[in-house]
């Protein structure tokens, strides 16, 4: 990869990935898109080329492509699952259409597209302990169906045109950085901010619902290191299961207290995000990553936990 385009730079992940590539690659050659009314603030907007880049529009894709000779796409426009209930023609239209648009400027500009799936591509019959790689995938959520679609598309794009297409199926991504909005794996997010803050965290997820997590470190390298992978490795394209560590509420709870045993949780569970969850697996099986492209986490619960304390405190405490 030499001339890489971020799509939804100033999002959760965008944020983050976009001043990793530019780590790795150089400043010079990671380009930010976003849309008006999110533009990059602070180091991300100072340490390197930003443009307009909607993912809903075509023409203006293949123009930033162009100009910036781009080899790679990061496309990481989506909404997230349950924002996307309550828009499902806007999450189709953002998720879907915009995929179709990255997939055929990548078609006709020889680029290679990484586009995130997520654990809400599987659904009530997937096996929930331990989820294979390959499975049933009859999600119940329009996030969930868009997933699928993303999957299947980019796949599509690969085996009839040779697009490079490669994805990741994302757990709860954990981050102190830029917080989620609108998902069901949100409050794992949550509690640390409540947690630092000193307040009680009302907790929208049931005990006993047990999903995957990860902290954001791991998973950008999950990203880079997919998209470096030798590709005559890899069976799969898309998505890859990726896994670190899946917990409940009060296992999160637990990992917390062990620093901060005054923190108190009650729970007020919310029914879409318990719906979303209780449909989603409890934990995946992530051997056909590791395997292909020697996918390895850094983080679990605790190791996580002392660092996401230890700089939500400085973020918010100064
Ligand atoms: C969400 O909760 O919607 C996302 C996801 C698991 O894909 N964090």
């Amino acid at each position: 990869m030499k001339n890489i385009l971020v799509i939804g730079a100033t999002g959760q992940i965008g944020s983050e990935l976009t001043m990793k590539l530019r780590s790795i690659y150089g400043n010079e050659h990671v380009v930010a898109g976003y849309i008006t009314g999110a533009e990059p603030k602070g180091e991300l907007k100072e340490s390197g080329p930003a443009e307009i880049c909607d993912v809903t529009d075509a023409a203006g894709i293949e123009g930033v492509v162009k100009k910036h000779q781009i080899d790679a796409i990061y496309n990481l426009a989506a909404l997230l699952s349950v924002v996307a209930e309550s828009k499902p023609k806007l999450a189709w239209k953002i998720g879907i259409d915009g995929l179709w648009n990255v997939l055929e400027v990548a078609r006709m500009n020889n680029c290679a597209v990484f586009t995130p799936s997520s654990i809400g591509s599987f659904g009530p019959e997937t096996p929930h302990d331990n989820t294979p790689q390959d499975t049933i995938q009859r999600p119940i959520t329009i996030y969930g169906v868009s997933k699928v679609t993303t999957e299947l598309l980019s796949d599509y794009y690969h085996k009839k045109y040779g697009v490079d297409t490669r994805s990741v199926r994302f757990p709860g991504l954990i981050s102190y950085v830029t917080p989620p909005g609108g998902g069901t794996t949100d409050y794992a997010v949550d509690i640390y901010y409540s947690a630092v803050r000193g307040e009680k965290f009302i907790c929208p997820i049931a005990a006993g619902t047990y999903m995957d997590m990860m902290y954001m470190p791991d998973a950008l390298n999950a990203c880079v290191q997919l998209m470096e992978a030798d590709p005559t490795r890899l069976i799969h394209r898309n998505g890859f299961n990726i896994a670190s560590m899946s917990f409940d509420p009060e296992g999160i709870l637990a990992a917390i207290r062990k620093y901060k045993p005054e923190f108190e949780m009650e729970y007020k569970v919310e029914p879409l995000k318990q719906a979303n969850a209780d449909s989603w697996p409890n934990s995946l099986d992530d051997i056909c990553a590791r395997q292909e492209w020697n996918w390895k986490p850094q983080y679990n619960l605790d190791t996580m936990t002392v660092d996401m304390l230890e700089k939500l405190k400085v973020k918010l405490l100064g």
